[in-house]
């Protein structure tokens, strides 16, 4: 990884932290992958961090929380959120994102729903110029039952899908990843993605998908970092 890109999540994440986070913040949600590293090392950065209780999106998120000194809570106990930060592999210019690179889809949402307000960090790669799908070629990540993944293979063909995979390479290196939740992912190909909030709706109602990476509507602001070491909040 370059020096400009991860310099660029820094000042996105820390931009972030700096510009949002509310003086009298109870509960935070942590996102997961690389950039949200730095919003967990600027929040263990702050004077009141015994005051608030962070919210895990995952395992490695977890992890962040804890060697940043932060308190570690959960979704159940603190089912309202006043703000989360999460990072994203896509962006399109209203604001929609495609996540799950990272296989924690399932928890981000849960825990981007449940906040007041949603904040999402990236590196100047993840914006498109429009629409999902065009920078982001890996497909949109959704979270099956294991035993539907043949069905809703096929289910997500038929709707149109020019490519489905399972995603392989879990922690056994071999058969397929395993998400937080013991589900199985499928990445599906769909090209530039004019309607996200139609396509979402049509892959969540088949029978054994949990949930998609695709986050319609629910990112208050995105912030990016630029590769001149700027940032960029819309
Ligand atoms: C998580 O991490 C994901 O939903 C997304 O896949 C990924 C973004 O990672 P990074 O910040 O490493 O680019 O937020």
């Amino acid at each position: 990884m370059s020096n400009l890109i991860e310099q660029a999540k820094k000042t996105a994440a820390y931009t972030a932290v700096d510009e949002n986070f509310p003086a009298h913040a109870k509960v935070v949600g942590i996102g997961s992958g690389s950039t949200v590293v730095y919003v967990a090392e600027r929040i263990g950065q702050l004077a009141n961090k015994a005051e608030f209780v962070c919210i895990p999106t995952g395992f490695q998120s977890k992890n962040l929380i804890i060697d940043n000194g932060l308190n570690l809570g959960t979704i159940e106990q603190y089912p309202e959120l006043d703000i989360a930060f999460d990072g994203a592999d896509e962006v399109d210019t209203l604001l929609n994102l495609i996540k799950g690179g990272g296989a924690c889809l399932f928890q981000e949402k849960l825990v981007a729903v449940a906040s007041k307000k949603f904040i999402a960090v990236a590196d100047f790669r993840k914006k498109s110029p429009q629409y999902l799908g065009t920078n982001w070629t890996q497909g949109v990540p959704i979270e099956v039952v294991p035993c539907a993944w043949v069905k809703v293979s096929a289910d997500l063909k038929r709707m149109g899908a020019e490519t489905v995979t399972l995603r392989e390479g879990g922690k056994a290196k071999a058969g397929p990843v395993v998400t937080d939740n013991n589900n199985f992912l499928l990445d599906a190909h769909f090209g530039e993605i004019k309607n996200v909030s139609a396509l979402h709706s049509e892959i969540k109602a088949l029978v054994g998908v949990v949930e998609t990476g695709l986050f319609v509507n629910m990112t208050d602001k995105v912030y990016y970092g630029n590769e001149d070491g700027s940032f960029e909040c819309v």
